[in-house]
């Protein structure tokens, strides 16, 4: 078969993500709300602030916004990762990133699967943060054991999912029909199910070693646990969701509001207290409920260099060892205003940031540079030819995650502030023969974005160099 009668990789995704968010607002009315809530803030905030909206358009970001979203599933075993490695590669989507998510007492760790290059970015960014659980974090052997067991009996994907990868891998891509039967069927591993596998007493014991112990080995599959709308303006839609009967978490996870964005707010909320049943003595099973799924927001900014991230990371846990924040969100004020005080430390304008090296810029040439093309001083550093009015730089959007968001969502979610201190150590190294592949490191992704801008820039001004 031809590459022509191949539906692209971005497509495919784009059309599982629309389905996702099909699905997810009729499990989860909220989730339309929600939705709806973000996009009219977003016009909003795009009619209100033209310069925003400029650079939106210029950086082809505009017509993704209302496309964009992230999903989050928990994965049970080594071989369900594998797969959904496989399974997410069908759509263009890949492994960046590693998350170790045990640091702050949560027993998994995690990757983001998400388009890799500016023009699947540019197509539909849909993401999906993956963890996997620890098993060997659960203390109690026997309990360990049993977990082992209900997990080895399941399998998330169905027969007809598993062969159209084998094809698409085999084949080198799936034609039209094939890639919609695809989306059907590998929409049915996120679905949620109300019959649990376990009893009520295999489910209480699970949840007594941890509540995402329990989310992750009782239940046939990863039911996605919440899909995340990108907003302009993160405090409006936290400010105006009560008046929309949703209530968010205290504390918008993050930096603060600033001018320039800088990598990721969010902000999160309970969404539902499920009924379910557990396998018991009566045919429908022993009634009872579970909380798994939520609704999130999020705001993005621009990518952190190491060198940002790394007066990021110290000026955040400075604020979190300064004031703890409780699930009840009484101190949430006091964390308010020491966060926005110990950021005032992060310069907040784009031209700042470009020239101490703290973010990422995608360079382009202007209309004065097209038209000095040519004659242009070949000693010209990027600093001179941003000066001179013939580069523009523009900021390169966070595309990532944050670990120490994701255990605050995480946490806020888990119903209660509850925390283990596992001692186990990160380890990628596991976590990537699961996987079956090594993941990417976002900060090379973003570097080798910043200078392939840079390179072409220099290709249209005429002149060779290597620099960033
Ligand atoms: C994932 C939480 C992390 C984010 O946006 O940081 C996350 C989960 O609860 O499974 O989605
Ligand atoms: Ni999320």
């Amino acid at each position: 078969m031809s590459a022509d009668a191949f539906v692209h990789p971005d497509e495919i995704r784009s059309m599982f993500s629309s389905a996702m968010s099909d699905m997810y607002r009729a499990e989860v009315p909220q989730y339309g709300t929600l939705m709806e809530l973000v996009s009219d803030i977003n016009q909003e905030k795009l009619a209100a602030d033209a310069d925003l909206r400029d650079g939106l358009v210029h950086n082809d970001e505009l017509d993704r916004i209302d496309l964009e979203r992230h999903g989050a599933i928990r994965l049970g075993k080594p071989e369900e990762l594998f797969n959904m490695r496989r399974l997410f590669a069908v759509m263009g989507m890949h492994p960046v990133g590693y998350y170790d998510l045990s640091v702050a007492g949560v027993p998994v760790h995690s990757t983001a699967f998400r388009p890799i290059d500016d023009e699947a970015l540019r197509r539909n960014p849909f993401r999906v943060f993956t963890s996997l659980l620890r098993l060997e974090l659960i203390e109690d052997e026997d309990l360990r054991t049993e977990a082992e067991a209900i997990l080895a009996n399941r399998e998330i994907f169905t027969p007809n999912a598993l062969k159209l990868i084998y094809l698409a891998e085999k084949n080198g891509g799936l034609d039209r029909v094939q890639a919609e039967q695809f989306v059907t069927e590998a929409l049915e591993t996120f679905r949620w199910h109300s019959d649990a596998t376990v009893s009520l007493e295999t489910y209480q014991k699970l949840h007594d070693a941890h509540r995402l112990i329990a989310d992750v080995v009782c239940f046939k599959g990863p039911h996605i646990n919440h899909l995340t709308p990108r907003t302009l303006d993160i405090d409006a839609v936290q400010r105006d969701m009560p008046k929309r009967g949703i209530s968010p978490k205290a504390i918008v996870e993050g930096p603060p509001s600033r001018n320039c964005p800088i990598l990721l707010r969010q902000t999160s909320f309970k969404a539902l207290e499920e009924q379910v049943y557990f396998v018991g003595d009566h045919p429908k099973g022993t009634a009872g409920t579970h909380t798994a799924r939520f609704g999130e927001i999020e705001q993005r900014g621009i990518a952190l260099t190491a060198e940002g991230r790394k007066l990021y990371d110290g000026l955040l846990a400075s604020v979190r060892h300064a004031v703890q924040v409780s699930a009840g969100g009484s101190n949430a004020r006091d964390y308010e205003t020491e966060l926005a005080e110990r950021f005032a430390a992060f310069p907040d304008d784009y031209e700042t940031l470009r020239v101490e090296k703290l973010a990422f810029f995608r360079y382009s040439v202007t209309k004065a540079g097209k038209n000095a093309a040519g004659n242009v001083d070949l000693g010209a550093s990027v600093n001179d030819l941003v000066d001179q009015g013939y580069l523009r730089a523009d900021p390169i959007v966070y595309e990532d995650f944050l670990p120490v968001s994701a255990a605050g969502i995480f946490q806020s979610n888990l119903g209660s502030d509850e925390q283990k201190n596992y001692v186990e150590q990160s380890n990628q190294d596991v976590f990537e023969k699961c996987l079956g592949a090594a993941v990417a490191d976002e900060l090379a992704l973003y570097a080798a974005h910043q200078q392939a801008s840079l390179d072409q820039a220099f290709a249209v001004l005429g002149i060779q160099k290597n620099v960033a």
